[in-house]
């Protein structure tokens, strides 16, 4: 028919047709016909065929879900096993440190990056020796601590294998009034630049109130990771305007190397008090005393307590580990500003400092890291430092770091039961319910 109906139609249109011209366009009309139809079956199996029962590594070429192509284009690779962001945490406890019997009068917390130095490896933190635990802003004196961190000096230790350290004594004392940090210096992070040495810390000259930690950063520099340190008693990371995020505070400061620049990132409390928001933001510098240029895109984290980053690949990674919407990642910013979910893990290290080879080269090749130290502070009145493992780097596989998930007894989820204000409630709903029945 179809045949007949084009010779015809030749026919008519063009009397002068030959047959020879009519057999060439059939010639060409057969495998054109076929391919059509080749195609039509394809595209019909393929919308019949379920998703792969073996995970393609790559993303394959069909409609996907909004949650496959987030686990193609998000996550580093779409199995943990594969993705180089992925990790859990193992933990260990620290030898070396004494707390006196833990009675609240010893802390050691927020530790800062590890760096290695002459097979020694060094980590500075807070440390707060009191006659008292901390009794809160009401009742806080000259020598009374408000809070955990107050009334702190930055201390040091060293150790050849990052399990049983050597404190080796204060690095930077506080200042006397009116420079900042005279009230308390905590939170220290670590800059090697140019063979020198720099201590970026809070600079506390209130005491931290129940309204938060209202200080700037402050910094001290020294010819060896030894000391003495030389305070150089100038803030250089000023608190924004008052209605800008980073209004009332700027803590914890981190300093990487990162295309030839100093990025101190850095975390604000914004929001007001009763319900607050913590973000981080980074600020540029060429000099290690300044002037940092905050970056315009701040926040460049939308989540996270104590900053934690390194480098990673061409970019910058982020364990953006308690608070906020995204809690509980690892972030991936290939600019070290433009930060996205790499992956999401659990019980996380907090206030994390890891040893990071090479955070101070300047690479655009990071890669990655395996330990550090972070602190626990649900002790009473005090915090202590602990040893963490994971496999974030590019460079070991652990494939016990790349379990999915946390096994912890039942005893674990009883200690987070119900307060007994929710407890008081339910009861009397479950007495509303009864009433009625
Ligand atoms: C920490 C850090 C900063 C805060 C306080 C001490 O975990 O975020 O250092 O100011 O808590």
């Amino acid at each position: 028919m179809f045949w007949k109906s084009i010779e015809m139609r030749s026919v008519d249109l063009h009397p002068v047709c030959t047959h020879k011209v009519l057999k060439r366009i059939r010639s060409l009309c057969v495998p054109v016909v076929i391919a059509a139809h080749l195609l039509f079956v394809s595209i019909a199996c393929a919308q019949q065929q379920g998703f792969p029962y073996k995970l393609p590594s790559t993303e394959p070429n069909r409609p996907l879900s909004a949650a496959m192509k987030r686990n193609y284009r998000n996550n580093l690779a779409p199995t943990p096993e594969q993705n180089e962001l992925y990790s859990l945490f193992k933990y260990t406890e620290l030898e070396g440190f004494d707390y006196n019997g833990h009675d609240g009068t010893v802390t050691r917390r927020d530790p800062s990056k590890v760096i290695l130095h002459d097979v020694r490896y060094y980590v500075w933190y807070t440390r707060r020796a009191t006659e008292v635990p901390p009794v809160g802003p009401d009742n806080a004196t000259a020598k009374i601590p408000a809070r955990d961190w107050d009334l702190s000096e930055i201390w040091y230790a060293t150790s050849k294998d990052g399990f049983r350290w050597q404190e080796q004594g204060v690095a930077v004392k506080r200042p006397p009034r009116p420079n900042a940090g005279w009230r308390s210096v905590s939170t220290p992070d670590i800059l090697v630049w140019k063979g020198k040495y720099y201590l970026y810390y809070q600079a506390f000259s209130v005491h931290p109130s129940s309204a938060g930690d209202n200080c700037p950063v402050s910094v001290a520099v020294s010819e060896s990771p030894d000391g003495p340190w030389q305070a150089v008693n100038q803030v250089v990371i000023p608190n924004g305007d008052p209605d800008e995020w980073d209004g009332y505070s700027i803590h914890d400061p981190y300093p990487l190397v990162y295309k030839d620049q100093i990025y101190l990132y850095y975390k604000s409390d914004c929001n007001g008090k009763d319900d607050i928001i913590r973000m981080q933001g980074v600020a540029i510098a060429d000099n290690p005393l300044g002037p940092f240029e905050k970056h315009p895109l701040n926040p460049v984290l939308n989540s996270g307590h104590e900053t934690t980053l390194f480098p990673f690949k061409q970019g910058i990674a982020a364990l953006v580990i308690k608070d906020g919407n995204e809690h509980f990642t690892v972030q991936y910013a290939p600019d070290g500003i433009n930060f996205e979910i790499a992956a999401i893990t659990e019980l996380m290290p907090v206030a994390a400092g890891p040893y990071v080879p090479d955070a101070f080269a300047g690479t655009e090749d990071g890669r990655g890291i395996t330990w550090g130290l972070c602190h626990n502070t649900h002790l009473p009145g005090h915090s202590i430092l602990m040893r963490f493992d994971c496999d974030l780097s590019r460079d070991v596989h652990y494939p016990e770091m790349k379990r999915h998930h946390v096994r912890l007894k039942p005893e674990h989820y009883y200690r987070h039961g119900l307060t007994s204000d929710r407890l008081r409630q339910l009861k009397t709903e479950n007495t509303d319910v009864s009433r009625e029945e």
